[in-house]
């Protein structure tokens, strides 16, 4: 495989997302975002699972700009293996407007953490979908954990809501903040109050240093987009019942996408639908994201 050909079934983000009729508040973050490359210059892992089109920095300020956020969060994808240097660039040019989560092993050094310290890294990304990641041991990602608390960085978890029960009892153990993305990947055709999304509403309740993102009513509805209805009593209910630890993030540039691309200005539309007051729009998308990447 090429390391500059992306997959014959990949979707490229799209070219020309609409305005979106919602004005985001001053200082809105996307706290959900990734670089890919580009391949030329910051290749993708040998041991990625999938190969996405290039989707630069200066893509993602574009897009940034014309949505109307100020700052973004950029989450190391897994193509990028635990080579952060495509986030690090990204950071070092982004004028303190973003920060980044990054991948590691457990051979990093302390000094090469605290170099993506100083470059705006804030958290760790633990990925258990099998077809983005192997991931490795429990014993391990908690040495990984363990040593992080040093820079008082958070973790990010990212998994299939029907592994939960398997996890959550090392989930529940991590001695961090974590950060829960995409709700925990709900089946929205599912009871809220059913136990499969119970399970992540019993994590957020019971483990106060758990946070949880909002975001990709893309990937979870069942319904053809863009308005993605079956989500919204989902996300909303997240928002209202922790409104002190929920963020939300674009997801641009939507990797493994495979059936359609979102316009990224109708996934901002979808905001107000999950945060009905200003007072709540505001925690999501400015108070709750500068304290936990900025106000450390
Ligand atoms: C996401 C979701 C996906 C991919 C990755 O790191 C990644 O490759 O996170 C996915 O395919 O569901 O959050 O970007």
């Amino acid at each position: 495989m090429s390391a500059l050909q992306m997959d014959a079934d990949w979707r490229p983000f799209h070219p020309a997302p609409s305005k979106p009729a919602f004005v985001l508040p001053p200082g809105a973050v996307d706290a959900h975002c990734h670089v890919f490359g580009p391949g030329a210059r910051f290749p993708f892992a040998p041991e990625r699972k999938y190969t996405p089109c290039d989707a630069g920095k200066e893509q993602l300020w574009a897009l940034r700009d014309f949505l109307g956020f100020e700052r973004n969060v950029i989450v190391q994808a897994t193509c990028h293996g635990t080579d952060n240097r495509a986030v690090v660039d990204a950071l070092e040019h982004a004028n303190g407007r973003a920060r980044g989560v990054a991948a590691v092993s457990e051979d990093i050094s302390d000094a090469a953490l605290q170099s993506l310290d100083a470059a705006g890294i804030r958290g760790v990304r633990f990925n258990f979908l099998k077809r983005l990641a192997d991931a490795p041991p429990q014993a391990t990602l908690m040495r990984i954990a363990e040593r992080i608390r040093r820079w008082h960085w958070h973790i990010v978890i990212y998994f299939e809501a029907q592994e939960l029960p398997e996890l959550y009892d090392f989930f529940a153990s991590l001695p961090t903040v974590v950060v829960v993305d995409h709700m925990g990947r709900p089946d929205v055709s599912r009871a809220l109050d059913g136990p499969e999304f119970g399970l992540m509403l019993k994590l957020m309740r019971e483990h106060s240093n758990f946070w949880c993102k909002v975001s990709c009513p893309e990937r979870l509805s069942k319904l053809p987009p863009p308005d993605y209805d079956d989500v919204v009593p989902f996300a909303r209910h997240m928002v209202e019942s922790f409104p002190e630890r929920v963020l939300w993030g674009t997801d641009w540039p939507h990797p493994n996408m495979k059936t359609h691309m979102p316009d990224d200005g109708q996934l901002v539309d979808f905001i107000p639908r999950i945060a009905t007051s200003a007072a709540l729009q505001r925690k999501l998308l400015v108070d709750n994201p500068h304290a936990l990447y900025w106000d450390r």
